[in-house]
């Protein structure tokens, strides 16, 4: 069977759910655990096993090795709106690359839409929302065009919010079966539906008390904000910027630990994240980030020298990140 490998989020399924139907065949879906922009070996070990004539990758930037690797084991198609490069030989639609702006392609929905002629639905809508729904204003033509569709179709603007909602959140959970779940039920069912089941919505509560849980484990060193959490939730990046919104001059920090990766999260406006980020990347961690934010993935085995590397940024800054850590990694 041809496979789709998409991002975990709420555009990424929307995305492969297009995708499938357009195509009129049944496939196989594969997502990275979430917050791992790469394949890891196992994960190439799964796809090649999966033996796939066709891949397609939707939604997801991979680094270049990744993509080539895709392209060596089958005939490969990428789908996407994130910011990157083109690779020689390498099918990649992505009118980002080819100097489009961002805001013409705010989904990889966008892109499908496009690609296939495809008319305005729930699903390219959900893509869109799910991307940049939290920063359109009133006055945005993206949001008045959205209105426009919800009331033509009939659709409550509260219903729809609950619709990208409970497919974005699964993820969260940490368990990838529950996001290859809501792909099935897209695809056999009006997609609307799913905000009438139960067992999809619940997971929006769910994951909210997880996060309030988890939050109240944060640790205060004076500037620094650590939490250090085995909690199987993905919610990192979430409690990370609830506690920087307390106070953005504090540097919050959480680790999260997982079974063979940690995810590491950086806030704080105190100083300016930009070239630590890019000495991120330098270092070959595979991490990103903005002016005020960092994120970084590591397996457990570069997790010392990364250690090692942050520690002298905190240390610039009168904190001591490793020794807080103490004792906590064995
Ligand atoms: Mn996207």
């Amino acid at each position: 069977m041809d496979l789709i490998i998409h991002h975990w989020d709420a555009d990424g399924i929307a995305s492969a759910v297009l995708l499938t139907k357009v195509s009129g065949k049944k496939f196989d879906y594969f997502t990275p655990p979430a917050g791992n922009y790469f394949l890891s070996e196992d994960d190439k070990n799964h796809i090649k096993n999966l033996g796939a004539e066709k891949i397609y990758l939707v939604d997801m930037s991979l680094p270049e090795t990744d993509l080539k690797f895709l392209n060596r084991i089958s005939d490969f198609q990428v789908y996407d709106h994130h910011s990157g490069k083109l690779i020689e030989g390498i099918k990649i639609k992505n009118p980002i690359l080819k100097g489009a702006k961002s805001m013409d392609y705010p989904s990889c929905t966008t892109v499908i839409r496009e690609e296939f002629n495809l008319s305005e639905d729930i699903l390219f809508w959900s893509g869109i929302w799910g991307d940049v729904g939290f920063k359109l204003k009133e006055d945005d033509l993206l949001l008045k065009n959205l209105k426009t569709f919800l009331n033509t179709n009939k659709i409550d603007f509260n219903d729809f919010k609950l619709f990208v909602s409970t497919v974005d959140f699964q993820y969260k959970t940490g368990d990838r079966e529950k996001i290859y779940n809501v792909i099935s039920f897209l695809l056999d069912n009006p997609p609307i539906q799913i905000i009438k089941e139960k067992r999809f919505t619940s997971i929006i509560d769910e994951v909210e008390k997880a996060k309030e849980e988890e939050f109240k484990k944060f640790k205060n060193y004076g500037k620094l904000e650590y939490l250090h959490t085995k909690s199987p939730y993905y919610i990192i990046s979430d409690l990370c910027r609830l506690k920087y919104k307390e106070n953005p001059k504090k540097f919050s920090v959480v680790l999260g630990e997982r079974e063979n990766f940690y995810n590491f999260y950086l806030r704080t406006t105190a100083e300016d994240l930009s070239s630590l980020v890019k000495e991120v990347k330098e270092k070959g961690f595979f991490g990103g980030g903005k002016k005020d934010v960092l994120g970084v993935v590591l397996e457990k085995k570069d997790f010392n020298r990364f250690l090692g590397f942050i520690n002298e940024f905190f240390i610039k800054n009168g904190l001591d990140l490793k020794k807080i850590m103490e004792g906590k990694f064995d």
